[in-house]
This record gives structure tokens, sequence and C-alpha cells, in this order.
């Protein structure tokens, strides 16, 4: 089995998120995708709302798996003999952090880190940016999946 984890806060889950997760997910016979927590960060949703929602709309893929984890990410890989983490990358301003994490996760365990790079239409797509526009009344439907979009709009709704 040729296993790849895709990391990240994923608060929430985004069509940048899950171009990446879509495309490994033809490389690999299994994608997981972590969820990590981050205790110092509150998020607006709950990592159980977030696993919840990825789940959903992963589903039609069918070899995907989304679980947390609190952690580094390399234990989540070593105790699920995971030899690959796949990243997406937007743009330079993302190459410095994400070089800087992939040589200190082959470092640590000698798992690769391999880089896709973003679809265009999504390059400039963050989970932030979108939480920040959806706040002010921008549109960002067109950015997320409909189930994520409504759940977005809920939550800012305080509902
Ligand atoms: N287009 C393409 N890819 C995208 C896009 C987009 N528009 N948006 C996000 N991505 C991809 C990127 O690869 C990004 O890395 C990933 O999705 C997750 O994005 P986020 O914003 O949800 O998550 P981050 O950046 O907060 O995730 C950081 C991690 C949680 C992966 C990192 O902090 C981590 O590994 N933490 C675990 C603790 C650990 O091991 N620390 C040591 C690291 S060396």
């Amino acid at each position: 089995m040729r296993r790849a984890v895709c990391p990240g806060s994923f608060d929430p889950v985004t069509n940048g998120h899950l171009d990446i997760i879509a495309r490994a997910s033809k490389l690999y016979d299994v994608v997981h995708v972590a969820v990590m927590i981050n205790k110092s960060k509150k998020g607006l949703f709950t990592v159980d709302e977030r696993i919840e929602m990825i789940r959903e709309v992963t589903a039609e893929y069918g070899n995907v798996e989304v679980e947390s984890f609190h952690g580094l990410l390399v234990d989540f890989c070593k105790q699920r003999d995971i030899p690959a983490i796949v990243k997406g990358l937007r743009a330079v301003s993302d190459f410095d952090y994400e070089l800087q994490m992939a040589q200190m996760n082959i470092g640590l365990s000698g798992i690769e880190t391999l880089f896709v790079p973003t679809n265009p239409t999504y390059s400039f797509l963050s989970s932030s940016l979108v939480k920040e526009v959806a706040a002010w009344g921008g549109d960002v439907s067109h950015l997320l999946p409909q189930s994520v979009h409504r759940a977005l709009s809920e939550r800012l709704a305080g509902k």
C-alpha cells in the first residue's frame, strides 16, 4: 500500500486544500488527512467539526482517511507507516516555511515531503482569508465546498 499524508489545520477546509487532497488521492493508494491539533490556536470550528466536514467532501474519492493528531507530524507518520507528506505550494511566500518544515521532518525521521503546485485558481486562497472576507459579508461561496460554505455562514451568524 502506498500511503501519504496531507496535514493541516483545515479551519475550515477550502477548495485549495481539496484540490491537493484530490490530486494526492490519484497518486497514492491511501491518503491520510491529518487535522493537526494546535492547542494555542483557537479555531472557528472544533477539530471534530473540521473532521466531519472533510470526511463529507472527500467521501467520493474512496481512499481518503481523516483523523486528528496532537503531536509531531512525523510521529503521526511513523505510527501509521506513512513515508510521504504531500503539501501544496501557493507562492514563493509559502516556500521558505514549507522548506524549513520539510527539512526538519526529513532530519527527524527520514520522511519525505512532496510539493504539489497549487491550482492557479486557488493560489491566493487560505482558510484565514476566507474567514476574514466572510466575516465582513464578502462572497466566498466559490472558494469552499457548498456544505462548508453553509457551515461557515451559520457559524458567523452565531447559529
Ligand atoms: N492551494 C494549495 N495548497 C494549499 C492551499 C491552496 N490554496 N491552502 C492550503 N494548502 C495546503 C498547504 O500545503 C498547507 O500546508 C496545507 O494545505 C494546510 O494548510 P492549513 O492552512 O490548513 O494548515 P497549516 O499551514 O496551519 O498547517 C501547518 C501544519 C499543521 C501542517 C504544521 O504546523 C504541522 O505539521 N504541525 C504539527 C506539529 C509539527 O510536527 N511541528 C513541526 C513541524 S517541522
